[in-house]
């Protein structure tokens, strides 16, 4: 575990004294230092970031104790053309991960035991953890169903160390849940979050001003937050493999390759990250659509297709524990004339028959037969919303392009 440092600090703030000696300049040198130390300390933010271990594996093993021990994959069937949502620290020990076929996942791990999702569930205690969250601070938000940033900078309890919140807060996830977390504690999100992934499962991390460059220095761009598959290759290819390869890079030289995200990476590198922790989000509406390799021109395929959408906007749903009472189609031509449609539901759903069944009636009566489709888009608007909202990003392992 990385041990907490009394006080905490941007990785960036110059060492007190470290201009010339105390001659005129010199000392406007040394006030000018304490003033930027002063300021850095005066504006620091304590931040915990949250993530359960092996979330849906997890509780599928508390549900059924007979799987304790044992590598557990939740997802579809291998038999199918399933995909594993997740799977117990055990099964990673094969080389099993979230994403990849089930198929796959079985052909590595034969003995495995295939468990299918309850959504319903994760998303109940879910709620549970986040009552604990609340009761140290309103600052959380939540990314995902398992995790979240807190802000404890100012906090109900008036404690003024975020180790000893994080530790609380691992205890009685523990105590009601009979489910562990891990926790990183830092000065900003970027390196809480890193800070929660170090030491899983059931870790407790704290980055300080004085460590973060040691830890970051070591960590591969793949385990950046914010740096994608996609990216990190590039960065292998362009000999940027660690962060401290990463580091080395020039601002310039680094938008000149990614872009806007490059000014990100300069300054995530070097500990410096502003986001706030947001405490309220609310998506207006979620969708997903998909664009098809050949337009469709028969009313069978296209109801395929919508069943298709209708299950993973659902499933999207439940990740994010929202329902929704309006349904919207959207339909774009092979000579891209678009239309979009939209019904209300009977009641406020997130069930994947529900959306199927509101969405087969909106096609069937306003689809053209004598065109063909190109893209197919489901939406779900009229949200119900509390603060159990979350802004999930996960990559779900399909080419269809979602969007909230
Ligand atoms: P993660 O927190 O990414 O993973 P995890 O909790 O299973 O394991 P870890 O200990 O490494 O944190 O995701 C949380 C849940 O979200 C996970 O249990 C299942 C689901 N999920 C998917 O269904 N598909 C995915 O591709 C990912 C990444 C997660
Ligand atoms: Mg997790
Ligand atoms: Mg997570």
């Amino acid at each position: 575990m990385h041990r907490a440092r009394a006080g905490y600090g941007q990785a960036d703030i110059p060492e007190l004294g470290s201009g010339p000696g105390l001659c005129p300049l010199g000392l406007i040198c040394f006030l000018l230092d304490v003033f930027v130390v002063y300021r850095s300390l005066a504006f620091m933010k304590k931040i915990i970031h949250i993530d359960m271990d092996a979330y849906f594996a997890a509780i599928e093993i508390r549900e059924n104790p007979s799987l304790k021990g044992k590598c557990v994959i939740v997802g579809g069937s291998p038999h199918s053309r399933g995909v594993v949502s997740t799977c117990s620290y055990e099964a990673r020990k094969y080389g099993v991960h979230s994403g990849m076929s089930s198929f796959q996942a079985w052909k590595l791990c034969p003995q495995a035991v295939f468990v299918h999702s309850s959504f319903k569930l994760y998303g109940e205690i879910s709620k549970q953890i986040r009552e604990i969250f609340y009761t140290w601070t309103d600052m959380v938000e939540p990314m995902s169903l398992d995790e979240a940033y807190l802000d404890v900078t100012r906090n109900k309890m008036n404690e003024v160390d975020p180790e000893k919140i994080a530790r609380m807060i691992k205890d009685e996830v523990m105590k009601q849940t009979r489910l562990s977390c891990s926790a990183g504690v830092s000065y900003n999100k970027f390196l809480a979050k890193i800070g929660s992934d170090l030491n899983k499962p059931d870790g407790l991390s704290v980055i300080t001003a004085e460590n973060a460059q040691e830890i970051l220095f070591a960590l591969p761009v793949g385990k950046f937050h914010g740096i994608g598959k996609v990216t990190a290759a590039r960065m292998q290819k362009m000999g940027i493999k660690t962060g401290k390869d990463l580091y080395e890079r020039s601002l310039r030289e680094l938008i000149r390759h990614f872009g806007k995200a490059g000014h990100f990476y300069y300054n995530v590198v070097r500990g410096v990250d502003d986001r706030e922790v947001v405490n309220y989000w609310e998506p207006k509406s979620i969708s997903c659509e998909n664009t098809y390799y050949e337009d469709i021109g028969e009313l069978d395929e296209l109801l395929r297709r919508i069943r298709a959408l209708a299950e993973k906007l659902s499933t999207r749903m439940y990740y994010k524990n929202i329902q929704g009472s309006n349904l919207i189609l959207k339909i774009k031509y092979a000579n891209f004339e678009q239309i979009t449609r939209s019904c209300s539901l009977s009641e406020s759903s997130a069930d994947k028959e529900i959306l199927y069944q509101a969405a087969e009636q909106l096609l069937i009566s306003n689809w053209d037969p004598s065109r063909k489709v190109r893209l197919l888009g489901l939406g779900v608007g009229k949200l119900d919303c509390d603060k159990d909202c979350d802004q999930l990003e996960l990559d779900l392992p399909d080419r269809e392009h979602q969007n909230i």
